[in-house]
């Protein structure tokens, strides 16, 4: 980073409206030290802050930047949408046309339900579980994060891990001791849970491949697993792709893993950088929100024409395009940087990836679940943070969030990218 000037009198001020001057935790720099900057353009893979600074961004707003910032189809597709008006609160033809899309990408899901953002989406879909299964428990995995609901921040990832409070403070024992959480990747975990609770779980909700303790990867059956051990009790697989739907594959994680849920959560990507988030599955789970059935579910500026217009151009973009090849090239370039690079410094890193999201844990052990991401290093992925920023690149301000890239990267991004991980892990 060149100067600085300009942000810090903007988060000195933000302080002053603003709890730890941030609408979102993550973003407060909490847990690599200093201050978070400010960012008035992104273009790209680029972002510009108020001093002058550009980025190489990896956070990729968190992963709804999957085209790269300000995509001029989708910029233009927002225009248009707004000279006929922001929101409705009247069903407009565009939701139907989010709903079609998402349904023809995502094998199996039969019906959707748009709303604005992955906690309403993960929320409302473990109030429909409980409501088809009639049962109260639900299965989650520590580190993985479904957004901020009450019964859900428990051993959460994310914010919540990064700040070392994963079961929040305000939420009473009594909205969580229905919320069982094992280790994921272990499943001697949940073949006990269920044991221990049987015909009483409602469901499992999962990211299957799990963003936000860093980034690692199911073993080889554990996702077949899962799928089979839930249905065998009557329970529910609910796949949270809020981060990996239409990232891993137009069909999310399920499609490339080939399992199917009975519920799935999304969000990011479907919205095109506008607020969304969605859930579906069949229709015989679905019909029973209502107006159709008892399950209540409701909102304001759900599919919203501006957010629906944004993401319909967003998901036919990545249909029309070879994106995922481009994003597996760019994906197994950086991962051969980066790991050379280690390498070339003689410093232990686990750098986990599939497509293209990653991570890079500084710990010479593998690292298949939060357990074993705790164990990384985070004082040395701090001082890699900062390092890379001053370099010209942003990666997440957390070692316990994923980095992501798009299709904007250029060879020369990746280039640069690992340039400056090779010079800041000689350093480490
Ligand atoms: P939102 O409510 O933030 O739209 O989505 C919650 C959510 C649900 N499920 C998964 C798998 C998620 O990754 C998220 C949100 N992801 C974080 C990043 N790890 C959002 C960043 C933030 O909290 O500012």
């Amino acid at each position: 980073m060149i100067t600085s000037t300009k942000s810090e009198a903007l988060f000195a001020e933000a302080l002053r409206y603003i709890p730890g001057g941030v609408n979102s935790p993550v973003r407060a720099f909490r847990a690599v030290g200093g201050q978070p900057f400010f960012v008035n353009k992104a273009k790209g893979a680029h972002i510009f802050d108020v001093d002058g600074n550009e980025l190489i961004d990896y956070v990729g707003t968190w992963g709804p930047a999957i085209l790269g910032h300000a995509h001029p189809k989708i910029i233009q597709a927002v225009k248009n949408a707004a000279e006929q008006g922001t929101s409705f609160g009247i069903p407009n033809p565009l939701e139907v046309e989010m709903a079609r899309l998402v349904c023809a990408s995502v094998p199996g899901l039969e019906k959707v339900r748009m709303c604005n953002s992955g906690t309403e989406a993960c929320m409302s879909a473990i109030r429909l579980a409980r409501g088809f299964a009639r049962r109260d428990k639900i299965i989650k995995f520590d580190g993985c994060y479904h957004g901020h609901a009450d019964s859900l921040l428990v051993k959460a990832g994310s914010g919540a891990l990064t700040f070392g409070h994963p079961d929040s403070a305000g939420v009473p024992a009594a909205f969580t001791q229905h919320t069982i959480v094992v280790p994921f990747n272990e499943p001697e975990a949940v073949r006990a849970a269920f044991a221990a609770n049987p015909q009483q779980i409602a469901g499992i909700i999962v990211e299957p491949v799990p963003g936000n303790a860093g980034l690692y990867l199911p073993k080889p059956g554990y996702l077949e697993f899962l799928r089979d051990v839930t249905s065998a009790d009557g329970a529910l697989l609910i796949f949270d792709e809020v981060m990996t739907g239409f990232r891993l594959a137009l069909g999310g994680a399920q499609g490339r893993f080939g399992i199917q849920p009975d519920l799935s959560c999304f969000g990011k990507i479907i919205g095109g950088g506008l607020p969304v988030g969605a859930f579906g599955g069949r229709a015989e789970i679905m019909d029973l929100l209502a107006p159709l059935g008892p399950v209540y579910q409701a909102g304001t500026l759900s599919g919203n024409p501006l957010a629906m217009a944004a993401g319909i151009t967003a998901i036919k973009e990545l249909s029309a395009t070879h994106a995922y090849a481009a994003l597996e090239e760019s994906g197994a370039a950086l991962e051969t940087g980066m790991k050379n690079a280690a390498k070339s410094a003689k410093i232990p890193v686990q750098f986990n990836r599939i497509g293209s999201m990653f991570c890079a844990y500084f710990t010479d052990q593998p690292v298949h679940n939060l357990a074993d991401a705790m164990k990384s290093d985070r004082a040395r992925f701090t001082k890699f943070f900062h390092g890379m920023l001053r370099e010209g690149v942003y990666i997440a301000p957390s070692q316990f969030e994923a980095g992501f890239i798009s299709t904007a990267h250029t060879v020369a991004d990746i280039e640069k990218t690992v340039e400056a991980a090779a010079k800041v892990m000689k350093a480490l």
